[in-house]
């Protein structure tokens, strides 16, 4: 595996690279245009500029998160052909630039959700979270609003605010999407996208839908084991894979985390690796990285990867705001940093012992 951390780019990322070139273990970042609306061209000589940018601060592109799906081609409305035509043009654009890996999801209208971005842990730090019961209360119009005063001033991924004033819009045009079409829809999207992956050996790694279940009756497939299952058979080409990310799958208490990834051999191209305090079955924080201050076997997790040989990158994923940092929630550096070395000596115990016999 390779230790990254995800960074927004100059301009959108509180954290710098110099920062991150400084974390043991880390050699590359997962970034993005991020400023790049869903649907567009991306501009070859943006693509070169950051991937130089990178490069002269001592670190290397290991991936991209996110080239974003349009809602055209989500629906399958009949102008999505032009957005697919752009996002492989895109893609041969950056596998051009040696890129190899792309994470993306498929999830309508929201990307990931929560109902607080800063909810005070005993320890004093604040934390991302979620409870059902809120989203239940909660008119999805006003989701945004919700959450909008703890945003630290950041623009958060998947919560851009161009997004979320057009919500009541894009709720309508998912009215006679189910999941049987949002499927449909994903294949179509991948077996227009497999031949310039082919072509340049870019792995697609799907993100989980999160949480790991429908919000506000929209369809939301990539779940669990038999859904990723389908969509791996559905599409069998080895560069359509998955990003495992144990936070958003693990949002469900169903899904037995190891066993996925041990069944992922081959497909599982990406990880992103995060513990979840549970408090009752919906309701849960985003807690440390470390097993004992949440609610998984980290250990259990990171052996699971190793065993199945996986040699692409791995992230910490949100981690908490302390030591009075203020950068976007989830995405400040201390607590990433210290997930970064867990994981790091996680994974150097695990190779250890299995070398030696142990
Ligand atoms: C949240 C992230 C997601 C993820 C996208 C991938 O913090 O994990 O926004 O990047 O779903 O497209």
């Amino acid at each position: 595996m390779e230790m990254t951390l995800r960074w927004y780019g100059t301009g959108f990322d509180t954290v710098s690279l110099k920062q991150i070139r400084q974390i043991p273990g880390v050699t590359g970042v997962i970034t993005t245009l991020y400023d790049v609306p869903a649907g567009e061209l991306w501009p070859a000589e943006r693509i070169r500029a950051i991937k130089k940018e990178v490069e002269d601060a001592g670190l290397h592109v290991s991936g991209i998160e996110s080239v974003n799906v349009h809602e055209a081609i989500k629906v399958g409305t009949p102008d999505r052909d032009q957005y697919i035509d752009n996002y492989v043009e895109t893609l041969r654009r950056l596998g051009e630039e040696d890129i190899h890996l792309v994470c993306y999801n498929f999830m309508p209208v929201f990307d990931w959700t929560r109902t607080e971005l800063a909810r005070l842990r005993p320890d004093g730090s604040t934390v991302l979270a979620y409870t059902q019961e809120a989203v239940d209360a909660l008119d999805p119009d006003k989701m945004f609003e919700s959450i909008a005063g703890d945003t630290n001033g950041t623009v958060m991924p998947g919560w851009e605010p161009e997004r979320m004033a057009r919500v009541r819009e894009l709720f309508e045009m998912y009215e006679d999407v189910d999941d049987e079409k949002l499927f449909a829809n994903l294949k179509y999207f991948l077996e227009r996208i497999m031949p310039v992956c082919n072509e340049y050996d870019i792995r697609m790694a799907i993100h989980p839908d999160d949480p790991a279940w429908s919000v506000f009756e929209l369809p939301r497939i990539i779940i669990n084991q038999r859904n990723i299952d389908r969509m791996m058979k559905m599409v069998d080409d080895p560069h359509n894979g998955v990003t495992f990310c144990s936070g958003s799958y693990g949002t469900n208490l169903e899904n037995d985390l190891p066993a996925m990834i041990r069944s992922l051999k081959g497909r599982l191209h990406f990880a992103h690796v995060r513990n979840l305090k549970f408090n009752s079955p919906t309701d849960f924080e985003e807690a440390a990285h470390l097993s004992s201050d949440g609610s998984f076997d980290m250990y259990e997790i990171v052996k699971a990867l190793y065993d199945i040989g996986f040699d692409g990158p791995i992230r910490p994923d949100h981690g908490r705001m302390i030591w009075d940092e203020v950068a976007m929630p989830g995405y400040g550096l201390y607590d990433r940093a210290l997930g970064a070395a867990y994981v790091n000596g996680l994974w150097e115990a695990i190779e250890k012992s299995h070398e030696r016999g142990v």
